[in-house]
C-alpha cells in the first residue's frame, strides 16, 4: 500500500518537467514558465561528464580535434529525484545535467541579458552635465581599504557612473600604489608603475606642465590602453587654476550617433595615429609608442567601448586618404564643440583621489601657477579594466565554481 503511493506521487511528481528531443534540440517543460530549450549540439559540447568534463580545472577536455555536430540525442528523460535532464546519445554515451545548471545557461533573451549585466559587466550608465551631482559618488579611503563591501561599492561605481572620488586618503606617495594593489595589480607603463603630475623641468609630457590640459584620454598611443585612472592629489594649486574638467565620452558619442550619424560613422571608422615618443624623467627605457585606433571604438554588440582622444598625443602623419582625413575633421571638430558643452569642473583638495574610466571619461585641468610653498602635486597610477572586472566578481560572487 505504502509503495503503491511512493510510486503515484513519484509519477505525479515526475510531471513537473517533461522534456522532448526534436529538430536538433532538447526542450525542458517545468511545470511553469516558458519551456527551457538547448541545441543538442551544445549539450553534447557541454556534457559534465567525467569523460568530458575535468570539473577540477572547469575546463572541457573531449572533443579536441574536432566539434561534437554529429552526435544526435536517442533518449531524453527528466530525473525528478536528482533534478536533472537526462540523455542517452546514439553512440550510447550519457550526459545528466542538473535543471539549476541548465536554468543559468538558458538562451532565452531575459536570461542572457541578465547574465550579462549582473555577470559579465554591469551596464555603463551615460550622464551630461545637468545629472553631474546626482551620479557623483563619494567614498572614503579608509573605507575602501578596510572593507570589501565598499570596495565593491566603489568599483561597481567606476563600471557604472565612469567615475568617482575617495575622500580622506593619507598624505603620503603610495596611496594610487595601494589603491592599484588593493584592486589587484597596477599597470606599468612607459611612465612607470606610478607617475607624478607637477610642473618639472624638462617636462616629456604635456600634462607635465601648468598649462590647461585639453579634455583627453590618457594613452590612446597604447593597444592595451589603461583601464582606469587613479590620481591622488597630494598638493592642490592654490591658485585660481588646478581645476579638473570631465565629460562622460560615452555620452558624447551616443548624441552624436542619435543627432549626427555621419559624422559619428566617420568617427567611428577613420583610424587616427595616437603616438608617444621619448623619454619619461626617471624610467630607463626610452619609448616610441603608436597605436592606429579611430576615435570611438565599439565592442561586439555594437556598443561605445572605447574613445580615444588626445589632441597632445595625435600624430601630424594621418595614414588615411586626404578625404577621409577632411571628413575625418568635420566629425571631430562636431565631436570637440559635443565635449566641451557637456564637461564638468571641479577642484579636487589634497587628500582625494580622483579616479575614473579612462576608456571613457575625457578629462583635463584648467591652467594654474605654483608658487614658493605651493607645488601642485599628483601622483597617478593605472589598473586594467581585466584586473578590476575580476576583482568586481570575486567580490560579488565568492562562491562561483563554473
Ligand atoms: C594627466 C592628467 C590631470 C590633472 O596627467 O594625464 O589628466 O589634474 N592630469 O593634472
Ligand atoms: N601621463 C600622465 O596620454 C598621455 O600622455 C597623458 C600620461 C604622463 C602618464 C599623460
Ligand atoms: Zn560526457
Ligand atoms: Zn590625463
Amino acid at each position: 500500500m505504502l509503495s503503491c503511493r511512493k510510486q503515484l506521487i513519484s509519477r505525479l511528481l515526475r510531471r513537473q518537467a517533461s522534456t522532448l528531443a526534436r529538430g536538433g534540440y532538447v526542450e525542458v517543460q517545468e511545470e511553469q514558465g516558458q519551456p527551457l530549450k538547448y541545441p543538442q549540439v551544445w549539450l553534447r559540447d557541454n556534457c559534465q561528464c567525467a569523460e568530458c568534463f575535468h570539473a577540477a580545472t572547469r575546463a572541457r577536455k573531449s572533443h579536441w580535434e574536432r566539434g561534437p555536430i554529429n552526435q544526435k540525442v536517442s533518449q531524453v528523460a527528466y530525473n525528478q529525484e536528482k533534478k536533472q535532464l537526462e540523455i542517452l546519445w546514439q553512440d550510447k554515451h550519457k550526459s545528466s545535467f542538473d535543471l539549476a545548471w541548465l536554468r543559468e545557461r538558458d538562451f532565452g533573451e531575459a536570461a542572457r541579458e541578465r547574465y550579462l549585466s549582473e555577470v559579465y559587466k554591469p551596464r555603463a550608465e551615460i550622464w551630461g552635465k545637468s545629472e553631474f551631482e546626482a551620479v557623483r559618488r563619494e567614498f572614503q579611503y579608509e573605507d575602501v581599504i578596510q572593507k570589501d563591501a565598499v570596495l565593491k561599492d566603489w568599483l561597481e561605481a567606476l563600471a557604472i557612473q565612469g567615475f568617482a572620488i575617495l575622500k580622506g586618503a593619507p598624505n603620503d606617495v603610495n596611496v594610487a600604489r595601494h589603491l592599484a594593489n588593493r584592486i589587484g595589480y597596477i599597470k606599468r607603463t612607459t611612465y612607470g608603475d606610478v607617475f607624478e603630475v607637477k610642473s618639472k623641468p624638462n617636462a616629456g609630457n604635456y600634462a607635465y606642465l601648468m598649462t590647461p590640459l585639453p579634455l583627453h584620454t590618457d594613452m590612446p598611443y597604447y593597444e592595451y590602453k589603461a583601464g582606469i585612472n587613479i590620481l591622488h592629489t597630494l598638493v592642490q594649486s592654490s591658485s585660481k587654476g588646478g581645476a579638473n574638467t570631465l565629460t562622460d565620452g560615452f555620452n558624447v558619442a551616443s548624441r552624436l550617433r542619435k543627432d549626427f550619424p555621419e559624422d559619428f560613422e566617420v568617427l567611428r571608422t577613420v583610424p587616427v595615429n595616437w603616438f608617444d615618443i621619448g623619454h619619461d624623467g626617471d624610467q630607463a627605457q626610452p619609448f616610441h609608442s603608436l597605436w592606429r585606433s579611430p576615435v570611438i571604438c565599439l565592442d561586439v554588440d555594437g556598443a561605445i567601448t572605447r574613445i580615444n582622444q588626445n589632441t597632445t598625443k595625435r600624430d601630424s602623419r594621418f595614414s588615411v586618404s586626404m578625404d577621409e582625413a577632411i571628413a575625418w575633421y568635420r566629425a571631430y571638430d562636431r565631436f570637440l564643440e559635443l565635449a566641451q558643452s557637456e564637461a564638468v569642473e571641479f577642484k579636487t583638495q589634497a587628500g582625494d583621489v580622483f579616479v575614473f574610466n579612462n576608456l571613457r571619461m575625457l578629462h583635463g585641468r584648467t591652467a594654474y601657477e605654483d608658487a614658493p610653498g605651493n607645488k601642485r602635486h599628483l601622483v597617478g597610477a593605472y589598473v586594467d579594466w581585466d584586473i578590476i572586472y575580476s576583482k568586481l566578481r570575486t567580490l560579488k560572487f565568492p562562491n562561483a565554481k563554473d
